[in-house]
C-alpha cells in the first residue's frame, strides 16, 4: 500500500493504493512504516511523499467508515500526520491529480508541498456531512487567509494549483514529472532546519476583525446550507482555531465536532449520496440481460440536435463544450437563429467569467453547424430530438431522421414523459431509439434521464450513458413510462400541493415548508419558473381541461383533480416569464416572488364556492402530503423495474430536482424516516383522500415493511 525507494539520498514515499491512494488502515500503516525506515537510515537526507498512478491520496477511505474499527484503527489520520511532521529530515509533498480531505491534511503535515500545474487541492468533507477532521480545520487558517479557510472548508470546492499558490497552501507549482520535481525540490531542502516549517507551531492569521469576519460568514453559511449541518458546524472548527490558545486545544475541539457530525444521519445521507452517484454509471437492465460490463459504446464523433428552444439550445451548448460539431436544425431561419443566440449568449457569458478563452469559444462557434436541411444530418452518429412536447410533431421528426441517417445513427428524444416506444415504432430502427432526458439549463444541469424502450440495444444503452459521463453529467438509465421515475413521482407531489391550497394552504406557506425541508425553493416558485402553460398544454393533450368551473371541475376520471392552475393559467399568469403566476413578480422576467393577494383571493374564493373548509395546516402535514406520494410511487417504480435500484431515483431526485443531499434522496429519506412510518402514514391519507388512488400503498413498500417486521 506504500512503498519506499531510495534516489540517491532522498527516500520516495509513494502510495500505492488505486484508484484514489484513499488512506484506509493499511495504507496508513504503510506510510508510517516507510516513514520509520527512512528516519532511520543514514544516507536518506529528505523524503518525497507522492501518490502512485491517477492521483496523490484523495482523502480518507470513505468505505470505512462505516466500520469505525478499521476507520480508527492506529495510526489514524492524525497520528500519519503528526508523525510525518516529527520527521527530523524533511518531508515534501509532491501533489498531482487531487489532494482532498486527508490528502491535504496529509500535505499539510509535510514540511513543503509542491503540485503539478494541473492539480487540485481541497477539502470537500462538507459535501460528505462531515469535516476535515484530521487538523485540516486548524491546519488550513495557519497557512492561508480566514476568509480563504471558511470558504474553501465550508464550501467543499477545490482549488487549483495556482489558486493554491497564491493562497500560500503550497510553495511551489511545476510541469512536468511530479515525482522528478519531488526528488530535485527535496535535494534542495535537505540541509535545511525542519522545525520552522512545522505547521502546528505557527500563529493563525488574525486580522483585527476576524470576529466580525466569522459573524458574517456564519450569516452567509446559515443562509445557504438549507439545513444542512456541516456547513455550520465546519465553521466552528475553523473558529476554534482562532479561540483556542494551542494547535493541540483546536485539534481537540475539531475532534469532537467531527464526532458530532460523523453520527448525524446527516454525514449518512451525503455518504449515500456519494456512492449513489458513483453506483448509477454500473448500470444494468436484468430483464434483459444487459448490463455495463458487456455492453460497450459506440464513439460519438458527430451529433444534431433537433429544436433550437432553450433545450436545444442548452444541449447542443454541451455537446460541443466537449468538442463534438454539433447541427442544429430548426424549422425556419427566425428560430434557428434565436438558437444560435442563445448559445452565442452562453459562450459569451462563459468568456465573461473567465471560464472559457477567446480562442476556445472561437472553437465553439466552428463546432455549431445551423442548418435548415435534415440532409445535412446524414453522417451524424447521434441526434437528439428536443422539440415541445406533442406526440405527432415528434413521430413526424422520428419517421424523418429514419429515412435521413445513416443506418447505426441513434436517435434519442429529449421529451421529459413521452412515450419513447411510440416513437420507435415509426422508425425501422427501434433498437436505436432512446430517450435522453436533459434538464433545463441543460448545459449546466448536471442529470440526464436516459430511458431505454422495448427494443433498445444494449449498445444504445451504454452509448448515451457513456455519452453523459463525456458532457460531464450523470447519466441515469431508467425504463420507458409516463414521465419516467422524475416527472412520474413529481406528479403526485404536485398533485397534492394543490390540493393543499384548496384545503387551507397559500402558495408561500407550503414553498416555505418545503424550503425548510431543504429544497431551493417550493413547488410554486419551482412551477413559476418553468411557466404554467407548460403543465396546462399538458393536462389539455391529456384531455383534462374544459370541463367548466362546474362541482365536476374537482373530478377528473373519477380521480380528485384542483383545477386552480388551470384557471390561473388562463388569466394569462404564466409564471416568472409574464411577471405573474402563483406569485407577482413586478414585470414580466422578474425573479422575486412577493405574495399576490388577487391569486390567495381566488383560492380562498374557490375553497368557498365548492364548500372546502379551511383549516390551519402545519409544515408537518405539507411535507407529508407532498413527499409521501412521492416516496410511494418510488417504490412503484422499483416494484415495476422501471429503476433498477434505490440509488437510480435517489440520484434523479438530487441532482435533478433539487432534493436537498443532506437528506440523501427520497428513498434514502424514506428508510431514515422508517418503512413502517411511510406505510402507516400513506394508509392514514388513504382513508382520509380515498379519490386519489396514489395513496394506496405500494406492494412493494407493503412487503419491505412486513419483512421488517417480522424481523423486530
Ligand atoms: N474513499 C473511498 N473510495 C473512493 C474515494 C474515497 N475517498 N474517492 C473515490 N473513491 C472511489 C469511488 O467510489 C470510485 O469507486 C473510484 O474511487 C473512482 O472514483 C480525515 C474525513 C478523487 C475527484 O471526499 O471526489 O478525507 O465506483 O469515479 O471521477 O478529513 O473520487 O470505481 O468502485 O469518483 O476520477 C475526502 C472523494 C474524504 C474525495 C476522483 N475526500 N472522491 O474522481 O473517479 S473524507 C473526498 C472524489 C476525509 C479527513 C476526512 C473523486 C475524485 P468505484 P470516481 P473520478
Amino acid at each position: 500500500m506504500a512503498e519506499l525507494t531510495l534516489v540517491d539520498d532522498v527516500a520516495v514515499l509513494k502510495v500505492k493504493y488505486p484508484p484514489v491512494n484513499a488512506l484506509g488502515s493499511a495504507v496508513r500503516s504503510g506510510i508510517v512504516e516507510c516513514l520509520q525506515k527512512a528516519s532511520v537510515n543514514p544516507t536518506v537526507k529528505s523524503v518525497v511523499l507522492c501518490g502512485d498512478g491517477r492521483t496523490f491520496p484523495a482523502g480518507a477511505d470513505i468505505s470505512e467508515f462505516n466500520s469505525p474499527a478499521k476507520a480508527n484503527k492506529s495510526p489514524n489520520i492524525i497520528e500519519v500526520i503528526h508523525a510525518i511532521e516529527a520527521s527530523e529530515k524533511p518531508v515534501v509533498a509532491a501533489i498531482h491529480g487531487t489532494a482532498l480531505g486527508g490528502g491535504l491534511e496529509l500535505a499539510l503535515g509535510c514540511h513543503y508541498r509542491i503540485i503539478r500545474k494541473d492539480g487540485m487541492v481541497g477539502f470537500p468533507e462538507v459535501s460528505l456531512g462531515i469535516l476535515p477532521g484530521g487538523s485540516g480545520t486548524q491546519r488550513l487558517p495557519r497557512v492561508t487567509e480566514v476568509t480563504d479557510a471558511l470558504t474553501m472548508i465550508t464550501s467543499g470546492r477545490p482549488v487549483s494549483a495556482k489558486q493554491a499558490l497564491s493562497k500560500g497552501i503550497v510553495d511551489k507549482v511545476v510541469d512536468g514529472d511530479i515525482v522528478k520535481h519531488g526528488i530535485s525540490f527535496a535535494k534542495s531542502v535537505a540541509n535545511q532546519p525542519v522545525g520552522p516549517r512545522r505547521i502546528s507551531d505557527w500563529k493563525v492569521n488574525a486580522p483585527q476583525d476576524v470576529h466580525k469576519i466569522f459573524d458574517e460568514m456564519r450569516r452567509s453559511v446559515i443562509r445557504t446550507s438549507r439545513g444542512a449541518i456541516a456547513p455550520l458546524v465546519c465553521l466552528q472548527s475553523v473558529e476554534a482555531a482562532f479561540i483556542c490558545p494551542t494547535y493541540q486545544e483546536g485539534l481537540q475541539r475539531e475532534a469532537e465536532l467531527m464526532m458530532t457530525l460523523m453520527t448525524s444521519g446527516q454525514a449518512r445521507a451525503q455518504q449515500h449520496a456519494f456512492f449513489a452517484e458513483r453506483s448509477v454509471a454500473k448500470w444494468e437492465v436484468p430483464s434483459k440481460g444487459v448490463g455495463y460490463k458487456t455492453a460497450k459504446p459506440v464513439p460519438i464523433r458527430s451529433a444534431a440536435v433537433i429544436g433550437a428552444g432553450t433545450m436545444g439550445a442548452g444541449i447542443t451548448m454541451a455537446l460541443i463544450s466537449i468538442g463534438i460539431p454539433t447541427y442544429l436544425v430548426e424549422q425556419n431561419e427566425k428560430f434557428l437563429m434565436r438558437g444560435v443566440e442563445t448559445i452565442k449568449g452562453y459562450v459569451g457569458y462563459n468568456v465573461q467569467k473567465g471560464r472559457t478563452t477567446a480562442s476556445q469559444a472561437q472553437r465553439l462557434q466552428t463546432l455549431l453547424k445551423p442548418t435548415l436541411d435534415y440532409e445535412d444530418l446524414r453522417g451524424v452518429d447521434i441526434v437528439i430530438e428536443a422539440v415541445f412536447e406533442n406526440m405527432k410533431v415528434k413521430k413526424e421528426i422520428f419517421a424523418r431522421l429514419d429515412s435521413v441517417c445513416k443506418p447505426d445513427a441513434i436517435l434519442a428524444s429529449n421529451t421529459s414523459g413521452l412515450n419513447i416506444d411510440e416513437m420507435a415504432a415509426v422508425t425501422k430502427r427501434p433498437e436505436s431509439v432512446i430517450g435522453m432526458h436533459f434538464f433545463a439549463p441543460a448545459h449546466v444541469m448536471k442529470l440526464v434521464e436516459n430511458i431505454y424502450g422495448e427494443k433498445t440495444s444494449a449498445v444504445a444503452m451504454a452509448t448515451v450513458m457513456d455519452l453523459s459521463k463525456k458532457l460531464k453529467k450523470i447519466g441515469v438509465l431508467v425504463g420507458n413510462c409516463h414521465g419516467f421515475v422524475g416527472n412520474r413521482m413529481m406528479a403526485r407531489y404536485v398533485t397534492e400541493a394543490l390540493f393543499l391550497l384548496e384545503e387551507g394552504c397559500l402558495p408561500h406557506e407550503i414553498d416555505q415548508a418545503l424550503r425548510d425541508f431543504g429544497f431551493p425553493m417550493g413547488i410554486f416558485q419551482a412551477t413559476d419558473l418553468s411557466g404554467l402553460d407548460i403543465g396546462y398544454k399538458g393536462r389539455q393533450e391529456q384531455g383534462l381541461i374544459g370541463t367548466g368551473n362546474t362541482a365536476s371541475a374537482r373530478y377528473r376520471n373519477g380521480q380528485r383533480y384542483c383545477p386552480l392552475p388551470d384557471t390561473i393559467a388562463e388569466m394569462g399568469r404564466l409564471g416568472q416569464k409574464s411577471g405573474k403566476g402563483w406569485y407577482n413578480y413586478g414585470k414580466p422576467g422578474g425573479r422575486i416572488p412577493e405574495r399576490d393577494p388577487e391569486v390567495e383571493q381566488l383560492i380562498v374564493d374557490f375553497s368557498n364556492k365548492h364548500g372546502i373548509k379551511r383549516r390551519k395546516i402545519y409544515p408537518d402535514e405539507i411535507i407529508e402530503r407532498c413527499l409521501y406520494p412521492l416516496i410511494n410511487e418510488g417504490f412503484k417504480i422499483l416494484q415495476e423495474g422501471i429503476a433498477n435500484k434505490m440509488e437510480d431515483i435517489d440520484i434523479v431526485w438530487l441532482c435533478g430536482y433539487g432534493w436537498p443531499r443532506h437528506t440523501g434522496g427520497p428513498m434514502f429519506y424514506a428508510k431514515q424516516v422508517g418503512l413502517q412510518r411511510i406505510y402507516e402514514r400513506l394508509l392514514h391519507y388513504q382513508k382520509t383522500f380515498h379519490q386519489s388512488s396514489y395513496w394506496q400503498p405500494a406492494g412493494f413498500l407493503k412487503k419491505m415493511t412486513l419483512q421488517l417486521a417480522n424481523k423486530l
